[in-house]
């Protein structure tokens, strides 16, 4: 990885499932001291970096936090996920699209010179072929959550063409990790689960038993980010977003894999809404740019996946 030790990073939406991870990651690179962190509140997780409120939708307010810390690199987390989008249509386009514009207006005018925005494998939709979907496909995406990734990868590609904003981005499965709770997906079950199940020994899924997604943990997914935006500039062939895989399973196999583990552990199945949007999205995924170009590798498989995070879960007393 390409370490500049004199970058200075903002991260906006760091409060989250990723911001909290991916901060400690990069304050173990650069030193907390360089990387700053904002979101609407301030989170007790995030109390070794100095905190700036921010609404990304206040671009006045985001110019003046990056002027006063001299910031070059953006980490733009801030958005409504899949379930949480259904909800509030209109506020999660307005949020999702005008963050980014703030960010990438701000790397055209050159205040910063490289900026990180995450897309997600809801550019995806029912069109789309559903196993090891490719790169390069058809995307009719469903929920509004999709179709604002896919016009953010749309103008993260033309703001790279027509300016030459150095922005880079992947499409991350379904995330699991055992520091942060998820922010409202379709993917947070895989997370939910490892908490009752530890908890009560049982857990009542919103997915129905055989509905297979893309997910990755956690550490594989800050890696990722981190490979990519500290590869060489010429390794970076694709703005919109990278493909980017993990592994892939359903709540029946994911269960039969925590009951390895805990013995007597049973799942029930009751189906919601979130079940049409998973229906909706591919099943695997085919990453074979991000491998070719910048060198993609998953550690994680799911035997992997359940036993850290099952150790991690319960020898921190973690689950909620
Ligand atoms: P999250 O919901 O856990 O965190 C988002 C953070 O943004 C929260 O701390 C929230 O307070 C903050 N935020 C919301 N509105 C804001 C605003 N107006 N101004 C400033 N901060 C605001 O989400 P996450 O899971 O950490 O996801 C981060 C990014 O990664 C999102 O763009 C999401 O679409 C993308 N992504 C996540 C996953 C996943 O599985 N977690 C998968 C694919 C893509
Ligand atoms: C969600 O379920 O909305 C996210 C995602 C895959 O983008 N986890």
């Amino acid at each position: 990885m390409l370490i500049n030790k004199n970058d200075k990073i903002l991260i906006i939406g760091a409060g989250g499932q990723i911001g909290v991870e991916l901060t400690e990651n990069l304050n173990r690179l650069y030193g907390s001291e360089n990387v700053i962190v904002a979101d609407l509140k301030p989170s007790s997780a995030l109390s070794a970096n100095t905190f700036e409120q921010l609404d990304v939708m206040d671009a006045q307010k985001l110019f003046e936090i990056v002027k006063k810390h001299t910031i070059s690199h953006i980490y733009h987390l801030a958005a409504l996920l899949s379930a949480t989008g259904e909800q509030n249509p209109m506020f999660a386009w307005k949020l999702n699209m005008e963050g980014l514009f703030h960010v990438l207006d701000l790397a055209k005018e050159k205040h910063i010179s490289r900026v990180y925005w995450p897309s997600s494998i809801a550019v995806f939709g029912p069109t789309t072929p559903r196993v090891n979907t490719p790169q390069y496909t058809v995307m009719e995406p469903s929920t509004v959550y999709g179709i604002s990734k896919q016009a953010g990868e749309r103008w993260c590609e033309y703001y790279f063409h027509k300016y030459g904003v150095d922005v880079r981005g992947l499409r991350y499965p379904g995330l699991i990790g055992w520091k942060s709770a998820p922010g409202g997906g379709t993917t947070d079950y895989a997370v939910h689960i490892f908490h009752e199940a530890l908890k009560t020994n049982t857990y009542e899924c919103f997915l129905g038993a055989e509905t297979a997604l893309p997910m990755m943990h956690m550490e594989d997914a800050i890696r990722a980010t981190l490979e990519l935006m500290h590869a060489p500039i010429e390794k970076i062939k694709i703005r919109g977003s990278y493909n980017v895989s993990g592994l892939s399973f359903t709540p029946n196999e994911l269960a039969a894999e925590i009951a390895k583990h805990l013995p007597g552990f049973s799942i029930s199945y009751k189906p919601d809404f979130r079940q049409a949007i998973a229906d909706s999205w591919p099943q695997s995924i085919n990453d074979e740019e991000a491998r070719a170009h910048w060198g993609w590798q998953e550690y994680y498989n799911l035997p992997k996946l359940v036993e850290n995070m099952l150790t991690n879960l319960k020898s921190k007393n973690l689950a909620l």
